[in-house]
This record gives C-alpha cells, structure tokens and sequence, in this order.
C-alpha cells in the first residue's frame, strides 16, 4: 500500500522525524507560513499536518490544502491554530492531552523551588569560587507552607496543586465554576481578582487563545500582595506582561516563575534586568520520555484519521 502524503510543520526531534519518515510519504517545512510556497500539486496531495510549535496557523494554511483531513498538534494547547477555521473547513484537530500533566506541574515546582531557595544563585557562588572563597551564601526564603492560588484548575493545575498539597501549602483555586472533584478544604474563587488578592502564589495554569488573554490582567496582578509570586506554566498571552513587569521591576510582588512569554522566543529585555525572577525556555513539557508520549500520539491520530478510525484525541 502506498504510503499517505503527509506534511510535518515545525522543527522535531530526529526521532520523530525518522517515525514520520517511515510512516508517510512527508514534506517537511519550519514554518506555517511556508505551506504558501509549496508547488499546488504537492499542497493537493497533502491529508495530514503534524505540527509542533506555535506559530499561527490559519484558515489561509488551510485553504492552501484542499484536501487535508487532520492537523494534529504536537501540545495540548492548540492556541495557534485556528480551530474555527479548521472545523468550518471539516478538518479534524487533535491535540496531546494528560500525557505531560506531570512534566508541566515537575516544571512549576522546581521552578517555585529555585526562586524561593536561590538554586541558580547557589551553583553559581560555588562555580564562581565565591563559597570557597570564604563568602557567605545569603539566607534566602522557606519554600513549604503558605497559600497557593490555582488560576485554571484544569488537568494540570489539579496536578500542581496536589504537588503543593505535599509541601503544606492551602490551596485555593478559580475556575469557571466550582470543581466537583476538588477537595472540600480547597477554597474557590469566583473571580481571578479575589483569588490574587489571597495568596502567597498565584499559579497561572489556564489554557491559552483568545478567551484568556490578559485573563491576568493588570487588575489581577495589582490585587496580588506585596510578597507573593506570579508562576506561568501556561501560556505568556494570558497575562499583561508589562503590568507584570511594573510589579516585578517596582517590588509591588516577591517575584515571578516563569516558563513561557509573550513573542517567544524573544523574551522582552526587561525580564533580563531582574533579579526577583526565574526565567525558563517554554520546557514544561521537555522531557524525552514524554516529548515521545506526545509525538506518538500525534502519529496514532494521524494514523486513526488516514485509517478511517475514530480519533485517539480529538478537539473539534
Ligand atoms: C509544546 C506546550 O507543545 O503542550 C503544550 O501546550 O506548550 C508544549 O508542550 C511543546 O513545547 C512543543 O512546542
């Protein structure tokens, strides 16, 4: 049987490049944007997208393909497509979700751990040769107890907060509406406001896209007392990054934890000027063993959607 045309947008591991190399008949581009400059009869023949990454893709990409069944993301926020776009155009989307749950809550609380406890700063006063040198390492700020705010008490939200369940902190939470399954000592919020204004951290754990932007807002981060921390592990479009970056540059917060930003990779230059922060490249979910997870799973929604089977994880 011939092999299905299927394009690969991004840059993946060569792992998954050989399994896509393998498995279909693959053009490979960077870029969404270079779909545009692909000859029509390779765009005509194109069934599925595998994408990785999150430049936009949108109904205009689409439409470059006529006969495409299937983006599958390599993520399970899917913000960059244009899912409306997709499902006007009866192409599947499907994302990763679950998989990284853990990856993603590990990421948040080393990265509330390294701020509070100074980690960065420690290896460096032993690499500097400063600690052999007789200089005393600051003391620097106890990490358990205290109130964490959960923003977005989703599947990865839940899996922080019962990270920080085990360094007894109290968790408090906003979501749309209470969540059944939470337990009965967490504290609910109705408004992302209220929850800012009570705790120690707020830890930002929404999905992304338009719905959420600056759901973060300057009104949020001005609620939030002086000594607690900003921690996002979702998405940089859900909070007001200059409000933020006022609060951060004029002590207004303690600090912030951050793994993902507006304009990435180009972090705004201010952040780098801060010594109140822990800046992180977007890894949440970047280990091998579940960037592995992921992309299989990409390629079993391909492969169900070519085989005519339903779809391992659909969003449309
Ligand atoms: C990315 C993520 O998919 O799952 C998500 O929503 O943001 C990440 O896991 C990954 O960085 C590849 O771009």
């Amino acid at each position: 049987m011939s092999k299905a045309n299927v394009i690969a947008v991004g840059t993946y591991p060569a792992w998954d490049q050989d399994a896509m190399r393998e498995g279909y008949e693959l053009t490979e581009v960077a870029t969404p944007d270079d779909i545009l400059d692909l000859t029509q009869e390779i765009r005509t023949g194109l069934r599925a997208l595998a994408l990785i990454g999150h430049k936009p893709l949108t109904g205009a990409h689409m439409d470059a393909l006529p006969n495409l069944e299937i983006i599958a993301n390599y993520g399970v926020g899917y913000d960059a497509i244009d899912d409306a776009a997709a499902s006007a155009r009866g192409i599947k989307v499907t994302n990763t979700p679950d998989v990284l749950n853990d990856d993603v809550a590990d990421t948040a609380l080393a990265m509330m751990l390294a701020l509070t406890r100074q980690i960065p700063q420690g290896h460096a006063h032993i690499q500097t040769g400063a600690w052999q040198s007789g200089q005393r390492f600051p003391l620097n700020r106890q990490f358990s107890g205290g109130v964490a705010g959960i923003m977005g008490l989703g599947r990865i939200g839940r899996e922080i907060a019962d990270r920080l369940v085990a360094f007894k902190m109290d968790i408090h939470y906003h979501s749309r509406a209470p969540k059944p399954d939470a337990p009965s000592n967490w504290v609910y919020h109705a408004t992302p406001e209220s929850l800012a204004a009570a705790v120690d951290w707020l830890v930002v754990a929404l999905v992304g896209g338009a719905q959420t932007e600056n759901y973060v807002s300057r009104a949020v981060i001005q609620a939030m007392p002086e000594e607690s921390i900003l921690v996002n592990i979702s998405r940089g479009s859900t909070v007001d990054e200059d409000a933020l970056l006022t609060a951060l540059e004029t002590g207004a917060i303690r600090g912030a934890a951050l793994d993902v930003f507006r304009n990435e990779p180009n972090v705004d230059p201010r952040f780098l000027k801060l010594d109140n922060v822990i800046l992180q490249p977007h890894q949440g979910s970047g280990s091998v063993e579940t960037r592995k997870i992921m992309s299989a799973l990409q390629r079993a929604n391909i492969d169900a959607q070519l085989a005519g089977e339903p779809l391992v994880t659909p969003v449309n």
